[in-house]
């Protein structure tokens, strides 16, 4: 199948900017290239999918209010065949990155509100008929389960295609002010445009939302890393209709404006309620601001270390680093076999036997490529003057070179198409589309992030590792480490890359990682974010003293949420109207599906030779 054109951002907020239209299309061609999966699923059942206890004719019923509330334009039934499509054109009906059956997380309709007023119109419709919604900024949180309802036939309220302007970008203040359906490819390029020197800080990946990466947590690597930690301020719908302002934001501004002081405190008065809106499904997030980094030079570098085994060491020598701040920003430590993986090759281009890569032919493939024969490579950023810079690579460079064999490169010393480039534009706020490349390891590839966090401490690091490796060499999977390293701890991200095509293959990772969430707890480590389906395992992994933060986060729930409309199940929280009724999906349930009606297990799926 040929591709088709990219969507550019200046026609569609999820668009790709025009100075990576190029890279994408490669990008779209060659996964395109490797699909061997249907371009679209049928489906055999009734549609639209209901959401569960509501009759069709209250359905049809509540569709028509909806259509009445946000007009007709603005409300679709999801009675139409199933498209993954690929990161550019991604859906907003189900899971790109299918764990279970395409058709397993679908919703029922998907709405388009375009104001604050609409968000909370739709929720007060949603308590009316007792639907449950399940609101997306962007929806690309591919990997934990991107724009899929946990709940089979919730609406998906889709904020991003409406809602979708930077309100704000302060030049004296260093902040900006942005709604859900803001990327970091939309932000970027509006911080360049208003000529104020300061960067943005991206993840891999630039068409995430910078709501929906912050208010789930997620990572990028400048100085500003921490998405939720640089945030400053929130306007959230609550689940009863009601909206409020965080922070300063509580304290009305003169006349009707918006606080001016906003984006310049985080806390204002009382309890800080911002965490509560991170990782949950207590409210709606449809403003919120973030400081920007000022523009910096900046300097990337590699650091590569010869043996499987320098890893303890490697560990060690980047805590106090850390910790001390000489390196300030979030680094990655990656394993060799992602040299080949980044490079778009399939896997079968360098090994064509069964299960993962054996290490040699790893060794024999890297020895001929510009990282050369070696075992883990760190990519680090150091910030500031050309004398600050030249002072804190000195130190650097002593402390790595302690490692007997390691080597330090730069941008320069390696060719053009070699990944560090682009972790050069992501560690100074430029957004990329590179990262994608992993995926033509396997045809019709999906993937899963096994995301647990780690100390920066050699013992805890190797027996944190060795487990994945371990379980993953159990279930067949290569193991693809990258470590995000923060200041005292590394979020470890395994990426799980598999065949969504390939019903044993799908069966595995989802067993993986349910063994590796439950082995790694009792161990001790858990995970900073996971895929809505396994939320509830990983919920219930932070369970001291008998699930007490559980029904620490129920009470919140059921008192916020009494008619459990808002994103139920949802990072493992359940509403009273669902607890206990088949819907939490623990390690021990091991069902193939999200639908407590449905009782096909993973372990059916899973061919004999991995149990
Ligand atoms: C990555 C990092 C993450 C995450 C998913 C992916 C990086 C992949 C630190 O958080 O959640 C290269």
């Amino acid at each position: 199948m040929s591709s088709s054109a990219v969507p550019v951002l200046s026609d569609v907020h999820t668009g790709i900017p025009e100075n990576l239209l190029e890279k994408a299309t490669a990008a779209k061609e060659r996964l395109y290239s490797r699909k061997t999966a249907p371009p679209y699923y049928e489906r055999d059942e009734q549609l639209p999918v209901l959401p569960p206890d509501v009759s069709r004719s209250t359905f049809n019923a509540a569709i028509a209010a909806l259509e009445g509330i946000l007009g007709s334009a603005n409300v679709e039934v999801n009675d139409k065949p199933l498209v993954d499509g690929w990161y550019i054109e991604h859906p907003n009906t189900h899971d790109a990155y299918h764990v279970f059956s395409p058709g397993d997380s679908v919703s029922s309709a998907q709405c388009y509100p375009g104001s604050v007023e609409e968000v909370s119109a739709v929720v007060k419709w949603a308590n009316k008929f007792e639907i449950p919604i399940y609101p997306i900024s962007i929806g690309r949180n591919l990997g934990y389960g991107g724009a899929a309802p946990r709940v089979r036939g919730s609406v998906v309220v889709d904020l991003g295609r409406r809602m979708n302007k930077v309100l704000k970008v302060d030049g004296e203040n260093y902040s900006c002010l942005v709604e859900p359906g803001v990327t970091y490819y939309k932000l970027y390029d509006e911080v360049k445009r208003s000529g104020f020197p300061m960067w943005i800080d991206t993840p891999d990946l630039g068409g995430g939302s910078v709501v929906g990466n912050a208010v789930d947590r997620g990572v990028g690597y400048t100085l500003y890393g921490d998405h939720f930690g640089n945030h400053c301020g929130m306007e959230v719908v609550l689940p009863n209709g009601e909206v409020i302002r965080t922070g300063m934001g509580a304290l009305p501004g003169p006349d009707g404006t918006d606080n001016p002081t906003w984006q310049s405190f985080q806390y204002g008065y009382g309890p800080y309620a911002d965490g509560i809106f991170s990782q949950s499904n207590f409210g709606i997030v449809t403003k919120m601001g973030f400081w920007l980094m000022p523009d910096t030079q900046h300097q990337t570098f590699m650091v590569t270390f010869p043996n499987d085994e320098d890893f303890a060491d490697i560990v060690d020598i980047i805590r106090p680093l850390m910790i001390k701040r000489i390196l300030g920003n979030i680094p990655q430590l990656r394993n060799v076999i992602q040299e080949l993986a980044v490079t778009g090759r399939p896997k079968t281009d360098f090994y064509k036997g069964e299960g993962r890569v054996p290490r040699e032919v790893i060794r024999e493939h890297a020895s001929k490529m510009p990282c050369g024969d070696c075992a883990w490579i760190f990519y680090g950023t150091v910030y500031g003057t050309k004398e600050q810079i030249a002072d804190t690579l000195k130190i650097v460079n002593i402390e790595f070179s302690k490692i007997a064999g390691s080597k330090f490169l730069f941008p320069e010393d390696m060719p053009a198409d070699h990944y560090i480039h682009s972790r050069v534009s992501v560690c100074s706020g430029v957004p990329e589309i590179r990262e994608l490349d992993w995926l033509n390891w396997k045809p019709n590839a999906g993937h899963l992030f096994f995301a647990p966090i780690s100390p920066t401490k050699k013992h805890d690091a190797r027996v944190l590792y060795e487990l994945v490796r371990d379980i993953h060499d159990e279930f067949g999977f290569d193991v693809f480490p990258t470590y995000c390293i923060a200041n005292r701890e590394m979020h470890f991200i395994a990426n799980i890359v598999y065949d969504r095509d390939d019903e044993d293959e799908k069966a595995r990772a989802m067993a993986c990682m349910r063994k590796m969430i439950d082995v790694c707890a009792q161990h001790g480590y858990g995970e900073y974010r996971t895929h809505i389906l396994l939320a509830d395992q990983v919920a219930h992994t932070y369970g001291w003293n008998n699930q007490a933060m559980m029904r620490f986060n129920e009470t919140l729930k059921d008192s916020l949420d009494p008619k459990g409309i808002l994103a139920p199940g949802r990072a493992g929280i359940w509403p009273a109207k669902y607890r206990g009724k088949g819907w939490e999906l623990l390690l021990g349930d091991d069902r193939a599906t999200s639908n407590p009606a449905d009782i096909k297990t993973v372990t059916e799926l899973v061919s004999a030779s991995h149990l």
